[in-house]
């Protein structure tokens, strides 16, 4: 098992393991969260549909359409509130951006993402939050990753962070409005989720 701190840039870190002891509460927390708010593969303003399934929980949700991506406090797929953020999920998100300083933190929002084989984000930056001063805190659950880790412009040729179960990496300060995604998902079989990766991304987007 790898611990310990890993730095990526200023304010970045992957913090290896930390979320092994609270993986299988979060993995609950996740199938009732998801049994409120099913996860479905949200359309791109440009049309596409996504190789990600998302859903959310806390106060707002993000969620892509035709008219562009937002926060939104009601699930456009149930038409009700996000099912509300779990204590389990708050106290590691607090625990992890302390780790880096980032204290108080309050996420009021997190993006729950399952990728399959084959899935992948493509180069992005996290731009939809009201500020960009507290860092966002994104758990990788179950199969392993490439994570995509760019600079400020999108022509900066990312690095290739490998994500596995348990990883938590903390992204804020000046890094925080980096480009970045996820490499296309390899085939594999994980003890806790088979076929599948999930991955939270707390954040402060209100
Ligand atoms: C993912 N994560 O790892 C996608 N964004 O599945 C993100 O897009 C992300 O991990 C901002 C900060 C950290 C992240
Ligand atoms: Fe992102």
């Amino acid at each position: 098992m790898h611990t310990g701190e890993q730095a990526l840039a200023p304010g970045a870190a992957v913090l290896r393991g930390f979320a092994l002891g609270y993986a299988r509460t979060l993995l609950a927390e996740v199938e009732r969260i998801a049994e409120c708010a099913p996860f479905r593969f949200l359309t791109t303003p440009g049309g596409y549909t996504m190789s990600v399934a998302m859903t959310n929980c806390g106060l707002a949700g993000w969620v892509s359409d035709r008219t562009g991506y937002r926060y939104d406090p009601i699930d456009p797929l149930t038409g009700r509130a996000w099912p509300s953020m779990p204590e389990s999920f708050l106290a590691l998100a607090r625990e992890a951006a302390a780790r880096l300083g980032f204290e108080p933190y309050h996420p009021d929002v997190c993006l729950i993402n399952r990728y399959e084989p084959g899935a992948r984000l493509s180069l992005h930056q996290d731009r939809d939050e009201k500020g960009y001063v507290d860092p966002i805190v994104s758990v990788s659950l179950g199969l392993p990753a490439v994570f995509l880790f760019g600079g400020a412009r999108r022509a900066d040729r990312p690095e290739r962070i490998p994500l596995g179960h348990g990883d938590v990496v903390v992204w804020g300060g000046p890094s925080r409005l980096r480009f970045h995604g996820v490499m296309p998902l390899k085939e594999g079989h994980h003890p806790l989720l088979g076929r599948k990766r999930i991955n939270l991304t707390f954040r402060k987007a209100l």
